[in-house]
């Protein structure tokens, strides 16, 4: 007498695809179209890069203030909010070279219901949303021709001291 036990279906479930969960991005500061050329080049990156950055405790810095990367890498930021009695927010906006003065300027008229982000604004290169303390976000991006890119946090009034550069290199 055999049972004869029912075949067992093949795994279908080994083929799904592990995909990466993108934790936050900010299509509006690099608009839809922006986003989606980013993603579309993603496999022609060079390298993927994950560069980690805080604010500095309580102070209005960047931890570290300088960052390097490569032409054409494929850039994650992940920035944290490392403060814990100061109940600002902070963000982190990379921006063309030599736009940072008119675009806090533009950051602060925005004001905060636009999250001190000018919509659409073609200075930003990449951003990330903003954070209370404690609280981390993150920003991806193709990194651009070689040269030096101002960051900033865009927070009212932070923007003169809180800044750092992006080294980007051939
Ligand atoms: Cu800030």
């Amino acid at each position: 007498m055999t049972d004869r036990l029912p075949d067992r279906p093949k795994a279908s479930a080994s083929a799904a695809t592990n995909r990466r969960k993108v934790l936050q991005i900010v299509p509006a500061a690099l608009g839809a179209a922006g986003l989606m050329a980013v993603f579309a080049h993603r496999a022609d990156a060079k390298a993927a890069v994950e560069l980690q950055i805080s604010s500095d405790g309580e102070f209005l810095a960047f931890t570290p203030d300088k960052l390097t990367c490569r032409t054409g890498d494929y850039v994650r930021v992940i920035f944290r909010h490392a403060g814990e009695r100061i109940k600002h927010q902070h963000n982190w906006v990379l921006l063309k070279p030599g736009t940072e003065e008119a675009f806090i300027t533009a950051s602060l008229a925005a004001g905060e219901s636009k999250g001190w982000i000018p919509p659409g604004d073609t200075r930003i290169i990449a951003a990330t949303p903003l954070c209370g303390p404690g609280m981390s976000a993150m920003a991806e991006f193709m990194a651009p021709a070689p040269g030096e890119y101002p960051f900033i946090c865009s927070f009212a009034g932070h923007g003169g001291e809180m800044r750092g550069m992006l080294h980007v290199t051939a």
